[in-house]
């Protein structure tokens, strides 16, 4: 971190753990371990049972938005500030990178506190709701459905495009609170090593994947991250 000169972060959903905010895949209180994501975050789901997958990302928007930034989503904002290149990646889509103040966010699966029309795809940061049914686009009157992206479906291409090419063009890519189990954000650690850069996995799991000879910094995001900043900003 003394040396790195071009930094990039990718963070999971571990990163927001310690706002309260549950991740996916941990066994006992991950969002995957109560329902399916067949049943609620995929377009056939939506096609299927619209009222239920709006009703479940409603419920999950409030809780990020009642959500604050953390320790660990502050140390990001510190790293960009004093590194000379700092690229943040991220896969959630709670928006609290944004609230630390980070300035330059690529989010890969979209931001649940938009919406866009399941139909054409336009997107909107604000709509009026409609008491207990899914409120239709204000264009078109197709549904409107939550801006992420659901398993099946293409991630935006411009951000997938700029990930990619940060990932090429980094000294350190930090790999935060992510199973790495979700292609093809997980593949862009590889894409950084074999481009040359050093992968540090940040992971409460000491069982955490990475690349093969990735250093693993082992603990909360909220206690690593703010060491790593320290470190970063002794640099040479
Ligand atoms: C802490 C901590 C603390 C806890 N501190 N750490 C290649 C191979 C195999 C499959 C595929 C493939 N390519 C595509 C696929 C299919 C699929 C996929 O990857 N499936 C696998 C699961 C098998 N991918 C897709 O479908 C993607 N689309 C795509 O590739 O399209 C191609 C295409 C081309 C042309 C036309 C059409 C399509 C889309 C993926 C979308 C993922 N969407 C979700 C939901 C978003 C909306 C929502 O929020 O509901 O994104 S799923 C969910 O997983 C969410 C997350 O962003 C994502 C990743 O989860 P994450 O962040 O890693 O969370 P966890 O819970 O898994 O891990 C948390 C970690 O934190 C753990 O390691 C903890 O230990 C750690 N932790 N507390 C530090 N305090």
């Amino acid at each position: 971190m003394r040396a790195a000169r071009r930094i990039v972060a990718m963070t999971g959903a571990g990163i927001s753990a310690e706002s309260g905010l549950p991740t996916f895949r941990d066994a006992q209180t991950g969002l995957w371990a109560k329902f399916k994501p067949e049943d609620l975050a995929t377009p056939e789901a939506f096609a299927k049972r619209p009222q239920r997958v709006w009703d479940w990302y409603a419920h999950r928007r409030v809780m990020a938005r009642d959500a604050q930034p953390n320790a660990g989503h502050r140390a990001l904002v510190d790293i960009e500030r004093a590194a000379e290149s700092f690229v943040l990646i991220t896969q959630n889509v709670d928006g609290l990178h944004q609230r630390a103040g980070s300035q330059t966010t690529i989010e890969l699966h979209g931001n649940i506190h938009h919406v866009k029309c399941s139909r054409d795809g336009e997107r909107f940061s604000e709509w009026a709701e409609t008491g207990d049914s899914v409120p239709p686009c204000p264009r078109c009157g197709a549904l409107l459905r939550p801006d992420v992206v659901w398993f099946g479906e293409r991630l935006p291409p411009d951000a997938l495009d700029a990930a990619a090419e940060a990932a090429q063009n980094c000294d350190v890519y930090l790999v935060i609170g992510t199973s790495g189990q979700v292609q093809p954000a997980a593949s862009l650690a590889r894409v950084a090593q074999d481009a040359g850069a050093i992968v540090i996995v940040v992971n409460a799991d000491p069982n955490a994947v990475g690349p093969s000879n990735a250093i693993h910094a082992v603990g909360p995001a909220g206690s690593i991250l703010p060491m790593l900043a320290q470190a970063h900003r002794m640099r040479a």
